[in-house]
């Protein structure tokens, strides 16, 4: 019987982070939080590029652009919606989560999901603090390990 397990230290692995500027006082946490995950999976910084586009609504496009460029293992998709202060919150929510799933499938790439949907400010930046609560931190955690566990499937 044989078993893909994935595995938290990839060091070698290059990483893109796509970090969508609006409510950047979060998303801003978001990335430091992937950023040191990265890090304690052994993921150098050289080998890390931080793409920064407008929206979430954005987010897709530039996952996809990545990922299809050849120029990584992984990418790591970082937003913020608030519910409260967003009339479309669904919408774009939507568009997010269907555009990312999309863009993996398409490239074959692992592309992960850290963008947060929250009720509150203060919900979101209940999610945005230090260490592995950050949900930056998991999404680039599982970004690590689905890219350990693509590189053992393709293998024979
Ligand atoms: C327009 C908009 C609004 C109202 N709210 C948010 C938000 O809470 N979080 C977010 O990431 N983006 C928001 N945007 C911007 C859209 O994602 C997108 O950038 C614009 O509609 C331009 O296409």
């Amino acid at each position: 019987m044989r078993t893909i397990e994935v595995t938290q230290a990839a060091p070698g692995l290059r990483v893109a982070v796509v970090v969508s500027k609006y409510n950047d006082f979060v998303t801003e946490r978001l990335q430091a939080g992937a950023v040191a995950a990265l890090a304690h999976a052994g993921v150098t910084g050289g080998d890390i590029t931080v793409i920064k586009v407008p929206g979430s609504f954005e987010i897709p496009f530039a996952a996809q652009q990545a990922a299809a460029s050849g120029g990584f293992d992984a990418v790591v998709c970082l937003g913020c919606l608030i519910r409260g202060a967003t009339a479309h919150f669904e919408y774009i929510a939507s568009a997010a989560a269907h555009g990312i799933t999309a863009a993996a499938a398409a490239t074959g790439i692992p592309i992960t999901f850290g963008v947060l949907t929250t009720n509150s400010v203060e919900e979101a930046i209940e999610r945005a603090g230090d260490g592995p609560a950050n949900k930056g931190w998991e999404a680039a955690l599982a970004a690590v390990e689905m890219a350990t566990v693509s590189r053992q499937l393709k293998q024979p």
